[in-house]
């Protein structure tokens, strides 16, 4: 049984990660940044009401991005395993994500923590605004979301780590030489 999260700082390359480890150990990666985007694209009402806090680099509340996540992983293509990027970002997020596991009679396996300073993260996101164009993408913006990752998320490691589930990943490096570290972690027994 595979249950994994993705952390590390905006453009930390979770999302790229996130996609190689779900094709490697065929398991869904469910990424709440990209479920926003996709309501966002398709104007829905879920859309609506989480435009402006991407548009501008702060998170979306709690109550809205734990019921998003409550639904997808109350479906059946998640019940022998998953891998969660970005998700939670906040303590409340960790108690909720908690809840929803073990009304399920599940738990965590390891919390992959991808490790990239600031100066390469910066670099990375303008690149993608370069070639993507993302709104949040801005310098402005992408100021925001590391203060914010900061504050909010960074403590939550210390959280999965007194659980024995931290792995560190050296995030610098190419896409695949990432990946490899990233799944011999996996491939390690929790603590
Ligand atoms: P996310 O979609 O999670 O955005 P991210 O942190 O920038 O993405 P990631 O780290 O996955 O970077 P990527 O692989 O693309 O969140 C966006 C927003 O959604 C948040 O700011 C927030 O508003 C909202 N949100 C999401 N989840 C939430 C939650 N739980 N609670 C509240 N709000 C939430 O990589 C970045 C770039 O680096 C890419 O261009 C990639 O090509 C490049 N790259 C990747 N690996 C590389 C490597 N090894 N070398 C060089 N470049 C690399």
């Amino acid at each position: 049984m595979t249950r994994l999260l993705i952390m590390g700082p905006p453009g930390a390359g979770k999302g790229t990660q996130a996609e190689l480890v779900a094709k490697r150990f065929a398991v869904p990666a469910i990424s709440t940044g990209d479920i926003f985007r996709s309501n966002i694209a398709d104007q829905t009402e879920l859309g609506r009401e989480v435009k402006s806090y991407l548009d501008s680099g702060r998170y979306v509340p709690d109550e809205l991005t734990n019921e998003v996540v409550r639904d997808r992983l109350s479906q059946a293509d998640v019940a022998d395993g998953f891998l969660l990027d970005g998700y939670p970002r906040t303590l409340s997020q960790v108690d909720f994500l908690d809840k929803v596991l073990a009304e399920q009679g599940h738990e965590l396996d390891h919390v992959i923590v991808l490790d990239v300073d600031v100066d390469e993260v910066v670099k990375r996101l303008h690149q993608r605004a370069i070639q993507e164009g993302r709104s949040d993408d801005s310098p402005e913006v992408i100021r925001e979301r590391q203060e914010v990752y900061l504050q909010q998320t960074a403590p939550l490691i210390a959280v999965y780590r007194d659980r024995g589930l931290v792995f560190e990943v050296d995030g610098l490096g190419s896409v695949e030489e990432v990946q490899q570290r990233v799944a011999d972690a996996i491939a390690q027994p929790p603590q």
